[in-house]
């Protein structure tokens, strides 16, 4: 199998378990944040990318983030229950924050907007240390109306950090509609920082991965920072638990029907990479992974206060 095809195969598994993941915690977490529709935003962003680079997820898709860069589904899921076998030991939650030993960074503050500056000191790092290494950093449209979108982007732009910044444009900030979060678009903005700005399909994980790739490249290589706008649309409600009242049911069919697993499962059935039988064991195989993770850690223990009072929390200096 050619590489191109083992990549395509990497990135529709990716969007399974994204998929699967977020069924399943949704049906008993309400307050959950589940990113159906924009998983080929999500699996293209870090498929590919070395063990070295840094990225910073968007909350939503933080938990298929850390997965992609290699922990543990178990430890994952163990880390949305503050259980002792979580990458923390039950002291962060697992949807905000990934764990570091896989240079995720997370939502330390819960606030929306400084991942985007901790990704670009974490490519200010990577620049120092000449090895090639970069940063992604991935981020809401309703995100991007913050300040920190500013001082990040400047910052990337005139120190030339090997930086990728990638707008997971799913056209909501809760209840509100992209078009009364800001003015234009945001890939628009790239030519005021003076560094080239990508405008890609969202639903398309092969458009995304590409896109994401050729920037990654182009940071390496020591050209730069990169913005990106992957234009998506969130099919489920902000959290699980939210009716989403506030969108016609019209609009909500016209992007489910531009479902990105489904494009891609025609992609790989067209290209003959994957048949539908192939894709439905797959299915099969990536459903009961995921439902092993989440019955192994049911069983998995909470911390005692001897974990939760001690003092690993800070890094040595
Ligand atoms: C600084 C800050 N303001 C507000 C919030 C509350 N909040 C949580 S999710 C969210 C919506 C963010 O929208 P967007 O960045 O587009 O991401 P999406 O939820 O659509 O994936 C908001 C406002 C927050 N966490 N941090």
């Amino acid at each position: 199998m050619s590489e191109r095809d083992q990549s395509w195969l990497a990135l529709y598994r990716l969007m399974l378990v994204t998929r699967e993941s977020d069924r399943l915690i949704g049906s008993i977490d309400g307050h959950w944040h589940p990113a159906l529709g924009e998983e080929a935003v999500i699996a293209g962003c870090y498929h590919g990318l070395r063990a070295d680079d840094a990225v910073a997820p968007h909350y939503r898709g933080m938990l298929a983030a850390s997965y992609a860069r290699g922990a543990d589904l178990r430890r994952l899921f163990a880390g949305l229950e503050g259980k002792l076998t979580s990458y923390t030991r039950g002291r962060y939650r697992a949807d905000v924050c990934g764990p570091i030993e896989f240079g995720v960074i997370g939502l330390y503050s819960g606030a929306l907007g400084p991942t985007l500056e901790y990704a670009a000191g974490a490519a200010l790092a990577a620049k120092l240390d000449a090895k090639g290494a970069v940063a992604v950093a991935v981020f809401g449209d309703g995100t991007a109306s913050r300040g920190n979108f500013h001082e990040a982007l400047n910052l990337a732009a005139v120190l030339k950090l090997p930086a990728v910044f990638v707008c997971q444009n799913n056209q909501f900030a809760i209840s509100t509609a992209a078009e009364r979060e800001h003015g234009g678009t945001i890939v628009d903005r790239a030519p005021g920082y003076g560094i080239p700005g990508v405008s890609v399909d969202g639903n398309d994980v092969v458009a995304v991965s590409e896109a994401v790739q050729s920037a990654v490249g182009r940071a390496r290589a020591g050209g730069g920072a990169t913005l990106i706008e992957a234009l998506t649309y969130r099919v489920g409600g902000h959290m699980s638990a939210d009716p989403a009242t506030y969108r016609s049911s019209e609009e909500v069919q016209q992007w489910a029907r531009r479902d990105p697993i489904a494009l891609h499962e025609a992609r790989l059935a067209s290209q003959g990479i994957l048949d539908a039988s192939g894709a439905q064991r797959l299915r099969d195989e990536v459903a009961a992974e995921v439902a092993r993770a989440m019955a192994q850690e049911q069983d998995d223990p909470m911390p005692g206060a001897e974990v939760l009072g001690a003092d690993d929390v800070f890094a040595e200096a």
